[in-house]
């Protein structure tokens, strides 16, 4: 091995690590120098071949010529890596003026909105909440609410009948009303009663103020000596609180229901004038809700002695007093899952109905 040829070699990789534009070029010079098979490593393998003098002479030059190659890779390694994120960092830029994107919101549903309000009053009340199940048997959607058979009530309700479970046996029925879960707790709760019931039901009926499937709010209040005057001063505290008018004007007129007597509709207050429909004081009665005093075979069906005790119930449509208080014209998009609609008519997260602030 002649030094020259060393001299030469070493110029050579300089050289060619001082070219090297990337790191993987790099690397490929290590290995053609440093490498298992490099060019340095195979100069090493012919030291045994040598003179002790000439062998630990040209082991020192070898040495030497591999530490500064090593320290030139990597001088050369920081440079190019420096050099790599200083580009990254150019093309990477982030403009902190801009705007911040706005995070998505979800909107609350204006059946469910209602539904909280609705809970929001009755429970400053002291009513409770009950639930029960969509599907129900004909003694507690009909017959132990005094309609029977034959009554014209069970075709009122277009009912969705399920096909029997055994041929010739009773039909289940998705329920026409809420009332069901009432008829429940007044077979399983001793009075005093005191329950509001949200919940889904069912009618045959579909047109631009009627779906198959809307929502309810049911109530039921039973105690010992309750009369007419609690029902009155209930529902006109109702009226009142939900719709944010004080000396709102309620009337009570007469009406029929099987499962109440005596039975009445409640109307509220309103103006007509120009068509245009607002809530309040006016000429107008819009009707809102129905309601009565239990009718005591009611009672009586559920086991409770009517000499004893006396019931007011009432009952009313979510999307209909939804649609009242928040200006909507139409009942069908409450169920399209329309973005643009809920957007515009559903509310923040944040808007949780309460008492406190009013609603
Ligand atoms: C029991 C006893 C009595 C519930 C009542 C109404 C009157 C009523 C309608 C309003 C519009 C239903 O959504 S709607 O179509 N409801 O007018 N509901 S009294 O009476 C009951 C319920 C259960 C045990």
């Amino acid at each position: 091995m002649i030094m020259e040829d060393l001299e030469q070699l070493r110029n050579s990789l300089m050289d060619e690590i001082a070219g090297s534009g990337d790191l993987d070029t790099l690397e490929a010079v290590r290995v053609r120098a440093l490498g298992k098979k490099g060019a340095v490593t195979q100069h090493m393998k012919t030291l045994g071949g040598l003179e002790p003098d000439a062998r630990k002479a040209a082991g020192q030059a070898l040495n030497v010529l591999k530490d500064g190659l090593a320290a030139a890779i990597e001088s050369r390694k920081a440079d190019l890596a420096g050099a790599a994120l200083s580009a990254r960092l150019a093309r990477e830029t982030v403009d902190v003026t801009l705007p911040a994107r706005p995070a998505p919101v979800g909107h609350i549903h204006p059946i469910s909105q209602t539904m909280e309000e609705l809970l929001a009053i009755f429970g400053e009340m002291g009513f409770s909440v009950a639930e029960g199940p969509d599907i129900e048997d004909d003694f507690h959607n009909f017959t132990a609410l005094n309609i029977p058979e034959e009554h014209p009530a069970r075709q009122d309700h277009d009912t969705f009948y399920l096909p029997p479970v055994e041929e010739g046996g009773a039909r289940m029925v998705l329920r026409t009303h809420t009332s069901p879960v009432q008829i429940r707790t007044m077979q399983s709760v001793e009075p005093p009663i005191r329950i509001i019931v949200p919940g889904r039901t069912f009618r045959a009926d579909s047109d631009a103020t009627h779906s198959p499937m809307f929502h309810q709010v049911e109530g039921l209040v039973v105690d010992q000596a309750t009369h007419m005057g609690h029902l009155k001063g209930t529902l006109i505290d109702f009226c009142r609180a939900f719709f944010g008018i004080e000396d709102l004007p309620v009337r009570f007129r007469p009406s029929y229901f099987p499962f109440t007597e005596p039975s009445a509709e409640v109307d509220i207050g309103c103006s007509r004038e120009g068509g245009q429909l607002k809530i309040g004081h006016g000429k107008d009665w819009l009707e809102i809700l129905g309601c009565g005093m239990v009718h005591p075979k009611v009672l009586q069906n559920c086991g409770i002695d009517p000499a004893r005790y006396q019931g007011f119930a009432f009952g009313m449509g979510i999307e209909r007093i939804a649609m009242l208080k928040y200006g909507m014209p139409d009942l069908r998009p409450f169920y399209d899952s329309d973005l643009r609609w809920l957007r515009h008519y559903g509310f923040l997260p944040l808007d949780v109905p309460s008492m406190v602030r009013g609603l």
